[in-house]
């Protein structure tokens, strides 16, 4: 594998951050649609405009995936030590001066006990949420990316901190899971030279191994389906090997909504399969392929775009985001800055 120095790193820092800034603002518009060809065409149309340097169009505001991010992002610049109650006044903080971020519906509540305890436990509005069973929505698994840069080269601790910093909000095993491999699938993009052609499979198989430790049938009752997120990768192997491009299928076998199961391994397949061309997405640049298709898939498409984003911007590095592209989105300054702020904190203690 090759060495990634350290301006390739800084730059993968950047492009995660920025490439799940672009995915979630730009998705933002189609949430909740159900792509017909036509709309595709428009999709395509609204890229390449966007991408013109002459174009003045209204900025692209970011929704709760970006709100919360920053979150995480500033809670570790700001506690290097990572302190999850400080990430959860965060959130609360954030939520009650911009409330219209479009929050998913029961999060809310979340945010609202957990003023009224003064973090008093932390985990435990979230534990009492849908009766005990807690959210499994692709709220925890949207923001993580500051997590896996911050723990490049600390796996368990990355798993570790995912996990606390997700339970937050979302105590399900599902959401959990979701969020430890979208942060697993970065991290791996992370140490990937993007002068190399990926080998989609092998990234893949690299992430079922990973799993398979993680996804364990707690209670030896073997009565569920117990590796929900192992076969859906599976299925992403077999979807990439048949080369199967249609999209009802697609979205039949790996989802598009707003459960972390129905949208993590989405995400992960359009990163991968936006390596190579995609008929009807015409670009030869392969970060704005990846967001562009995940935006053709419909669905809970801000979520979606911002995580495969995160992954495509990761491996690439900030050089390969098109700049035309990123002056549409609010805030694309602060979230350049925090991911150097973010890199900064790693520098000063060298990296350990
Ligand atoms: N049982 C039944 N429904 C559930 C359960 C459950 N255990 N868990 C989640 N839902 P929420 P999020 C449904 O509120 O995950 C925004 O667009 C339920 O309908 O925890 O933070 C974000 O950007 C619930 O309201 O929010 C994300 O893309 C919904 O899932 C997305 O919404 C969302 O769960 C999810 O955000
Ligand atoms: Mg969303």
């Amino acid at each position: 594998m090759a060495k990634i120095d350290n301006i390739l790193l800084k730059s993968k820092f950047r492009g995660c951050l920025l490439g799940s800034l672009i995915g979630d603002c730009f998705g933002a518009p189609f949430e909740g649609d159900i792509m017909t060809s036509g709309g595709k065409v428009v999709l395509q149309k609204y890229f390449d405009k966007l991408e013109g340097a002459a174009f003045k169009g209204p900025i692209k505001t970011y929704t709760d995936d970006t709100a919360m991010t920053k979150c995480v992002a500033k809670s570790l610049t700001d506690k290097p030590a990572v302190d999850f109650k400080f990430m959860a006044r965060l959130f609360v903080k954030e939520y009650f001066s911009e409330p219209r971020r479009g929050y998913g519906k029961n999060v809310v509540d979340v945010f609202a006990k957990l003023r009224s305890n003064k973090f008093d436990d932390i985990y435990k509005p979230a534990n009492e949420q849908f009766a005990g069973m807690g959210s499994f929505g692709n709220g925890g698994a949207m923001r993580v990316s500051p997590l896996a840069l911050y723990f490049h080269n600390n796996y368990q601790g990355m798993i570790s901190a995912v996990s606390n910093a997700t339970r937050i909000t979302h105590t399900h095993k599902n959401a959990i899971n979701g969020a430890v491999l979208q942060s697993m699938a970065v991290q791996q993009c992370l140490k990937l030279d993007p002068a190399d052609k990926i080998d989609a499979q092998k990234f893949v198989n690299n992430l079922i191994e990973k799993m398979r430790m993680i996804e364990v049938d707690d209670e030896g009752l073997n009565i569920d389906n117990g590796t929900p997120y192992k076969e859906k990768l599976v299925d992403i192997q077999k979807l990439l090997d048949s080369g199967n491009d249609d999209t009802e299928e697609i979205i039949r076998i790996l989802g598009n909504d707003i459960f972390a199961l129905h949208s993590v391994p989405t995400a992960i397949f359009c990163f991968l399969r936006a390596q190579t061309p995609i008929p009807r997405i015409t670009t030869d640049n392969r970060f704005r392929r990846s967001i562009q298709y995940a935006i053709s898939l419909g669905g809970d498409t801000d979520t979606i775009a911002s995580m495969t984003g995160s992954m495509a911007g990761a491996f690439l590095g900030d050089d390969y985001i098109n700049k035309h592209l990123l002056r549409h989105c609010e805030f694309q300054k602060g979230m350049s800055e925090m991911a150097d702020n973010l890199f900064a904190v790693l520098e000063d203690t060298n990296f350990t």
